[in-house]
């Protein structure tokens, strides 16, 4: 196809073009220095209609509302924090008038102004809170589209989206986070990892806005276009915004902002339009621009199990080196840890954590099993400290749904669920959070009738999980298949039964694998040397990410002679260290 779009929206991969400014251009249509640019909706609506109307003569088929900073804590600002539900009304119905049939209208959401703790001191479920109440009024005057803009932390993000989705789970929601020019958020969220993040958790349409100019936003869009299957959206400024006696100024002409539509479009973008500093001529250009361009080929990406924290994105597959995951954070067994836990210190929580990583962990299980203490405080508690520490992804480690849920929600990052069994209990209530938080799962081939004995039952305990899964809307690259390690003193079998299995798991299913390796040489002596001659075995059967103790060294000499010896390490590099 070749073209640009009329209103029609069935097809998302259409080539849209948004508006330009609000703010800037209310600040020209006469918005008083330091007044509330949502208040123009009650007392101006005309200049708000004037410029909507502008925006879809030069062309824009989506025009956003004038509820940027119409949040509760925003409104507050100003004593209008009860005005929430009236100015987003007021607002919805003058775009929508404006539009006609002519374009869609997205109710636009800005940040709060404040950072989500512990980054500052505004409460996750205040933000959501608060998010929550504007997406209402936004889906009741009857918005079109979501559009959540500006945010540079993603955890923010996350509290809008969940909150967008959770009022109207149908309206469309385009998130949009605003990057510095080193390429992240200002609390350091890349969009390889933003876009990880947000599509697996529902976003619909995933971009970038503002801070820069559409120069600078090409090598993010390739990226988050590179990184979901998500359609893309892309609001630049009107070039890099420049101090001129003491006044913001935006210095690219209509022209040349135009000119960089094709190139944004080549980049993967398929929304576009513009933010600060641009106006109904700087639209008109990028949509002359935009004529008869064709949209571009995006290819579906390659379904991989990607995990994200905040600011690193991790893959764990067949043809990338092993994954190690860090065992440590975990009381179980380790009564001083227990004890500490207990206390409520997060002391060597927080030690291990950081250590693991220096020593080669890439992914951390969190696992804050104590007896009577509050699991769900304490895996908050974890995660969020845990995250602030390092940017090794997180493993969500828990039997008990209500601390698997407070784990997820304080994540800024796309979890690892550690596990869901085939068991009623774990299908009913771990999945649908997993959907909801767009977390991947770790499968553990366990069923009502206990630990299947052979390679094959497993597969089919992994299969029924699976497919639980999928028919919760979960999907290819949400998955890590544990082979089940029981101890060979108890179980002559035990090893040849997980080789076996994790050579099934790669033949028939082909998702990667993990797996607890200690367990194989429970009561047997000399255990290092058993462990680490098992975990060659298993790295040659297929293991993908192996959760263990990164200090230990003669795993850590296993996996590096492994590596050598399958032809990952050639020329023993890592291994002559
Ligand atoms: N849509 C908003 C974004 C500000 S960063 C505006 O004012 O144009």
């Amino acid at each position: 196809r070749n073209h640009v779009s009329g209103t029609t929206l069935e097809e998302l991969a259409m080539i849209h073009i948004f508006d330009g400014a609000m703010g800037t251009m209310l600040q020209a249509g006469g918005l008083e220095a330091g007044g509330c640019p949502e208040l123009m909706n009650i007392d101006h609506p005309e200049v708000v209609r004037h410029i909507h109307e502008a925006y879809i003569e030069a062309g824009a088929t989506i025009i956003e509302t004038n509820t940027f900073g119409a949040s509760r804590l925003k409104l507050d600002h100003y004593g209008l924090e009860d005005r929430v539900e009236e100015l987003n009304t007021a607002a919805v119905r003058i775009a929508k008038e404006a539009a006609g049939t002519r374009a869609k209208v997205a109710g636009s959401m800005g940040p709060t102004g404040r950072f989500i703790s512990p980054l500052g001191d505004l409460d996750f479920e205040e933000a959501y809170a608060c998010f929550k109440e504007q997406a209402s009024a936004l889906a009741k005057a009857g918005v079109d589209f979501f559009i959540i803009e500006t945010c540079i932390d993603i955890q923010e993000m996350r509290a809008a989206l969940l909150a967008s989705k959770e009022v109207a789970p149908a309206i469309p929601v385009i998130c949009q986070l605003t990057y510095s020019d080193d390429g992240r958020t200002v609390t350091g969220t890349d969009p390889q990892s933003a876009a990880i993040i947000l599509s697996h958790m529902g976003a619909d349409i995933i971009g970038v806005n503002c801070s820069l100019g559409p120069e600078q936003l090409v090598p993010i869009v390739k990226t988050l276009a590179a990184s979901c299957d998500c359609p893309i959206s892309v609001q630049p400024n009107a070039g890099m915004p420049q101090l001129v006696d003491g006044v913001t100024h935006f210095p690219m002409g209509p022209e040349d902002f135009g000119s960089w539509g094709p190139k944004l479009l080549a980049a993967g973008a398929t929304y576009l339009g513009g933010c600060c500093g641009t106006t109904p001529a700087h639209i008109r250009a990028l949509r002359a621009a935009l004529e008869g361009q064709a949209e571009p080929v995006r290819e579906p990406l390659p379904k991989r199990l990607w995990l994200a924290s905040r600011s690193r994105s991790v893959c764990v597959d067949k043809d990338l080196p092993t994954v190690l995951i860090g065992e440590r954070i975990n009381p179980t067994g380790r009564k001083k840890l227990a004890a500490e836990i207990r206390e409520g210190s997060l002391l060597s929580v927080k030690k291990e954590a950081v250590n693991q990583v220096k020593a080669g962990a890439r992914l951390l299980d969190v696992n804050m099993g104590v007896a009577g203490i509050d699991a769900t405080k304490a895996m908050k508690q974890a995660v969020t400290e845990i995250a602030q520490l390092t940017d090794a992804p997180l493993a969500i480690d828990t039997s008990d749904a209500a601390a698997l849920e407070a784990g997820l929600r304080a994540y800024p990052g796309r979890a690892l669920i550690n596990s869901v069994t085939a068991e009623d209990d774990r299908i009913r209530d771990f999945l649908p959070l997993a959907k909801k938080y767009g977390a991947a799962i770790l499968c553990l081939p366990i069923t009502e009738d206990g630990v299947p004995k052979t390679a094959e039952d497993r597969l089919k305990a992994i299969e029924y999980i699976v497919g639980k899964a999928k028919e919760n809307g979960l999907n290819d690259g949400d998955f890590l298949l544990d082979a089940l390690v029981m101890t060979v003193s108890a179980d002559k079998n035990a090893c040849r039964e997980v080789l076996k299995t994790l050579q099934l798991y790669r033949q028939r299913l082909g998702y990667p694998s993990t797996m607890g390796l200690s367990n194989i040489s429970f009561g047997l002596p000399n255990r290092p040397l058993i462990n680490s001659t098992f975990f060659a075995m298993c790295l040659a059967a297929g293991l993908d990410a192996p959760i263990m103790n990164p200090y230990d060294e003669s795993m850590q000499k296993a996996l590096k002679a492994s590596a050598a010896l399958l032809g990952d390490d050639p020329c023993g590099l890592a291994f002559s260290q």
